[in-house]
């Protein structure tokens, strides 16, 4: 099974959807929490060290950042929630950006959901889940850093992810990804190809 993808190229950053590059072309939107690994998932998927740039620090990306993969389609990076302690200021900038990037966003072929497998979701993680279901749009939630567990701390996962809405999550929307442990990433490439028909 391949796991990365063959080519990847920066293509822009953008706050509002009517500025989104041409061609346009189908994307798929890595969305989660500040530090939760968006940026290093892309890269691994993409098999590039350096493409979306990644940080120690909280709060890196700030913009939706482009990226076209194998010359047919779009990554798309964008910011992570929860990362300003001031609530009010994180929802209107994280509001005005993701208002605009999910209205009427007819290329947009699936949202990749990630949180992080060591921790149990956050209320922010539980509020952003709620509010990118109002658009129902495409999803798959992607747990992140897994090599960090070990096998039972793996198994349960699935029945530690509450995500708010009191609904059962089945397993086959959930992913188990490490960037760092590349093996895991078919898996979550395969559903990306499907979703956008290749
Ligand atoms: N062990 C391990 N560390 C990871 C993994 N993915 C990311 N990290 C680390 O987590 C930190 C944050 O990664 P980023 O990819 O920058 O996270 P982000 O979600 O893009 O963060 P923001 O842009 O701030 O929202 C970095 O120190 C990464 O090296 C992983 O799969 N395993
Ligand atoms: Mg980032």
């Amino acid at each position: 099974m391949e796991n990365c993808y063959k080519t990847a190229k920066f293509i822009t950053s953008i706050v509002d959807l009517k500025d989104s590059p041409l061609p346009h072309l189908e994307e798929i939107l890595f969305v989660g929490k500040s530090n939760v690994g968006k940026s290093s998932l892309i890269n691994a998927l993409a098999n590039q060290k350096a493409l979306a740039f990644t940080s120690k620090t909280p709060g890196h990306t700030r913009l939706l950042n482009y990226f076209m993969i194998d010359n047919s389609f779009y990554f798309v990076d964008s910011p992570g929630y929860g990362f300003s302690a001031k609530k009010d200021i994180d929802y209107e900038f994280y509001g005005k950006i993701f208002d605009s990037y999910f209205t009427d966003n007819a290329n947009l072929k699936l949202i990749v959901f990630l949180l992080d497998s060591r921790h149990l979701p956050t209320q922010d993680d539980q509020d952003f889940y709620i509010y990118l279901k109002h658009f129902s749009y495409p999803y798959i939630i992607a747990m992140t850093k897994c090599d960090k567990l070990n096998q039972s701390e793996k198994a349960k996962i699935y029945k530690n992810l509450d995500l708010g809405l009191n609904e059962t999550i089945s397993k086959d929307q959930v992913i188990l990804t490490s960037s760092k442990n590349k093996d895991s990433l078919g898996f979550l490439k395969q559903r990306i190809d499907s979703a956008l028909r290749r």
